[in-house]
Parts: structure tokens; C-alpha cells; sequence
């Protein structure tokens, strides 16, 4: 919260976090928030008393809210722009992480609304995975990227976040040649139309080439289609050989 696009969010008033530590929600005398899994094994299980106390003294503050309770964990459903755009809509989102081997599978059962996974790979805790969600939805955030009504986010949606469906444009900043690498020219040439259609077919181009997938759901417009079409006729070039 002390950084980057969550402390501008934070400060922009759309923003605040709450950590909450399910050992004050624990009973006993050494605040116990683990216990041995049943049928054995190695490693302890997070108890579902605290995590379900802990989000019901929440869902007691604002009564009948229909609040998302998300569970992070690498079972979830995969963590991509969509999912980030509607958590984005949510006035507020109860974020739930485990530790240790795991949690009571009556969380996810009995608790959880929803249940989310960063990537197939496993972590030791949710709350690298609770900080990723947090990251993705305060960058969408009105006034935290300059984008000041949500509005600017709709319009602008395809052409100025390439990252939501089609991978990024290449971009360069000075010097115009370095250790013998140029520049594409046309980015030089101050033509304003030539240079979006050179980022557009650079932005598929990429996409096409490294992540195939990106573009098989997509409805593409018509300069688009004939841009792909070359593409597809067009030799490799190897990273080497690359220029313009
Ligand atoms: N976890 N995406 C938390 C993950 C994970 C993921 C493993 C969840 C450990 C305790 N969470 N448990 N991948 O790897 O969200």
C-alpha cells in the first residue's frame, strides 16, 4: 500500500485495504488457527472456525451486502482481465488466504463465493496471490492511471489497453540507435496514422506469433483480418534478423 498503483489508489479515495488476522478470531489460549489433517499426512490445516468468523464479523458490518468472498487457492478459476474488470465493479471483496498445506475444504464449500488461482504453479500462502488481485484491480480504478472517469476505460478499451486481448506494441524511447539496434523509422516520421497502424500490426503480429490462443475467441475488424492474413503468408524472421 506504500507504493505503485495501490498507494495512488489508495489516495485517490477508491482504494482501502483491510488486513484482518484470523488469530483474533481464535477462542482458545494459544490462539490456534491450525490443527493436523484428518487421515494423516504431513503439514497442518488452517481450521474453519477463525476464517469463518473472521468473514462474518465483515458481512456483519453492512447487512443483506452481497459480498464476494474469494478464496485464493490453485484449484480457482485463472485470474485473467475479465475476472479483474468485474471484481473491479465490486464495492468491496473479502480476500481469503491460506497458509501451511492448506485450508478446511468446508471454506470453499460452506464460505467462499468464488475461488481464484494466479497461475498453475503452487506458492506457500494466498497473500502474494491476494496482493496480484489487488495490483489488477486498482490499475482500473477511476483517477489512479489517469484514466479519470470509468468511461475512458470502455471507449479506449481495444485501442489503449492492448494488454486486455491482444499482447502490447513494441516501444522505444530514446537513443534512436543503440549498440548498432535502430529505431523503427516510422516511429521517427511524425505521421500519427502511420504509426497506429504500424503499432496495431506490431501488436497482432506479437500476439500471433508468442501467445496463438490470445486470438482464437476474438471478433476482429476488418484491418485487422488483412493485417493477420499477411502475417500468416509472411516468413519467420528469426529475433536476429528483426527490423521495422
Ligand atoms: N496457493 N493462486 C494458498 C497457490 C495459489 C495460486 C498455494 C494458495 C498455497 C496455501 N493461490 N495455499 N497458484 O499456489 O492463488
Amino acid at each position: 500500500m506504500a507504493h505503485g498503483v495501490l498507494k495512488r489508489a489508495a489516495a485517490a479515495g477508491q482504494l482501502s485495504v483491510r488486513l484482518h488476522d484470523l488469530r483474533d478470531f481464535t477462542e482458545d489460549r494459544h490462539r490456534t488457527v491450525d490443527d493436523r489433517p484428518f487421515g494423516g499426512g504431513p503439514g497442518m490445516v488452517l481450521k474453519p472456525e477463525p476464517i469463518f468468523r473472521a468473514v462474518e464479523s465483515i458481512k456483519f458490518e453492512q447487512p443483506g451486502e452481497d459480498l464476494p468472498v474469494i478464496l485464493l487457492s490453485p484449484q480457482g478459476r485463472l485470474l485473467r482481465q475479465p475476472v479483474v474488470e468485474e471484481l473491479s465493479r465490486q464495492s468491496r471483496i473479502v480476500l481469503v488466504c491460506g497458509r501451511y498445506e492448506g485450508m478446511d475444504e468446508r471454506v470453499a464449500d460452506g464460505l467462499a463465493t468464488d475461488e481464484l488461482s494466479i497461475g498453475d504453479y503452487v506458492l506457500s500462502g494466498g497473500e502474494i496471490a491476494a496482493a496480484v488481485v489487488m495490483e489488477c484491480v486498482a490499475r482500473l480504478m477511476p483517477g489512479v492511471l489517469g484514466n479519470e472517469d470509468s468511461a475512458v476505460q470502455d471507449s479506449f478499451g481495444e485501442e489503449k489497453m492492448p494488454g486486455r486481448r491482444v499482447l502490447d506494441w513494441p516501444h522505444y524511447t530514446r537513443p534512436a540507435e543503440f549498440r548498432g539496434m535502430r529505431v523503427p523509422d516510422v516511429l521517427l516520421s511524425g505521421d500519427h496514422e502511420e504509426i497506429r497502424r504500424w503499432r496495431r500490426r506490431k501488436a497482432l503480429e506479437k500476439t500471433w506469433r508468442k501467445r496463438p490462443e490470445l486470438l482464437a475467441g476474438l471478433t476482429l475488424e476488418e484491418e485487422d483480418r488483412q493485417v493477420l492474413e499477411d502475417l500468416k503468408q509472411a516468413p519467420y524472421l528469426p529475433v536476429s534478423s528483426r527490423q521495422g
